[in-house]
């Protein structure tokens, strides 16, 4: 098998790369496309159900697709150091794409609402962590403000390469299927993830790599739904930290994703995400974080209008160990402690 260069070298005619960027790359991309049968089971009709595991990225989830393109850009224009706004996990790849670059990485989080795997990371990798007393809305506000005013490069989804290399998933969906999905169903927080994923189908199709175009399915957690209800919410609430945003800067292009691709807009209860979040692990053995788990709780909540035979792929945009303490809380072990050190106390427990 040939050793995968990351996406930056893979899809190289795709981007807005030249000779002269220096690729700055931890061999992101080419993660797996995974069949789920008891999801398709729940929904029947002979419905094919894969899940794009984008958690097995080097620092756990997708955003390294656009991390890797916004920091070489980032070196290639001489910028020495970046900031961003996080619900965790820009701000771990931030940090590590950045570090490895060479640079400084200012990470802005809401203070208590950033789950523990994904701070160990911003701080592991050697970022400059400043925890607001408020929420990702106002910690995007003032990255904006200080990025307009100070030489520091922003690496939120506002700058344009992120987007650009998290396209590449689209094209690693049609690579391994031979056409595009009927159905991608993705969790929505700013709404980056889901207009890169479109904007890379439609130049697959443009250029005869798919005959068809999905629809796309975007879901957001009840309590933090401002594009499902179209507003704003000023206090977004979710176990699904990582898209608990009340004002997605995407929101035009995602919206005009859903409008050119047919698709809708869903959103998903607490409860649902912990569901799907509990059977993609006890029956799949697919570990992703609550905030990925929207993505078939809303497959699941939309499952009457899955056409028959429809092949349908659901974004788990983050790995499971992200958020530890949401594992330990939610789900349905047998685990039993204090345990007498004995073969009799074991056997019996066991059942024998
Ligand atoms: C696991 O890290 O916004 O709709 O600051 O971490 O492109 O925002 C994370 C978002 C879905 C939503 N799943 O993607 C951040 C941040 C996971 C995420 C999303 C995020 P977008």
């Amino acid at each position: 098998m040939q050793d995968w260069p990351g996406l930056i070298e893979a899809y190289r005619t795709w981007l807005p790369v030249s000779d002269s960027t220096p690729v700055v790359t931890l061999r992101e991309g080419a993660t797996p496309l995974i069949p789920v049968p008891s999801i398709a089971e729940r929904i029947g009709k002979g419905v094919k159900v894969y899940v794009k595991y984008d958690g097995l990225n080097p620092t756990g989830s997708f955003k390294d697709r656009g991390m890797t393109m916004a920091i070489s850009k980032a070196k290639e224009a001489g910028c020495e150091a970046v900031i961003c706004a996080s619900t965790g996990n820009t701000s771990a790849a931030a940090a590590a794409y950045a570090r490895r670059a060479g640079m400084r990485a200012f990470v802005l989080i809401p203070d208590g609402y950033v789950a523990q795997g994904k701070l160990a990371q911003a701080l592991v990798y050697g970022a400059e962590v400043l925890a607001i007393r408020g929420n990702f809305d106002r910690a995007l506000d003032i990255v904006r403000e200080v990025s307009d005013q100070y030489p520091v490069t922003l690496v939120n989804s506002v700058n344009p390469y992120r987007l650009q290399g998290q396209k590449t998933a689209a094209f690693e969906l049609i690579d391994a299927l031979g056409d595009a999905p009927d159905w991608l169903c993705i969790p929505m927080g700013n709404a980056g993830n889901i207009t890169a994923y479109w904007m890379g189908f439609q130049e697959y199709h443009q250029a005869g790599r798919s005959r068809t175009l999905p629809r796309m399915m975007g879901f957001q957690a009840s309590g933090s739904a401002p594009l499902v209800n179209e507003t704003t919410v000023t206090d977004p609430e979710t176990i699904a930290t990582a898209i608990r945003i009340g004002n997605p800067v995407n929101r035009e292009k995602a919206i005009a994703a859903r409008a050119a691709s047919n698709g809708a807009f869903l959103d998903v209860t607490d409860a649902e995400i912990i569901q799907a979040y509990k059977l993609l692990g006890g029956e799949e053995g697919v570990f992703c974080e609550p905030a990925s788990a929207a993505s078939v709780a809303g497959l699941l909540k939309r499952k009457d209008e899955v056409p028959a035979g429809a092949t349908v792929v659901c974004v788990l945009t983050g790995n499971g160990l992200k958020d530890p303490d949401c594992a330990i809380n939610n789900n349905d072990a047998a685990f039993h402690t204090d345990l007498n050190p004995d073969l009799g106390t074991v056997a019996k427990v066991m059942g024998f």
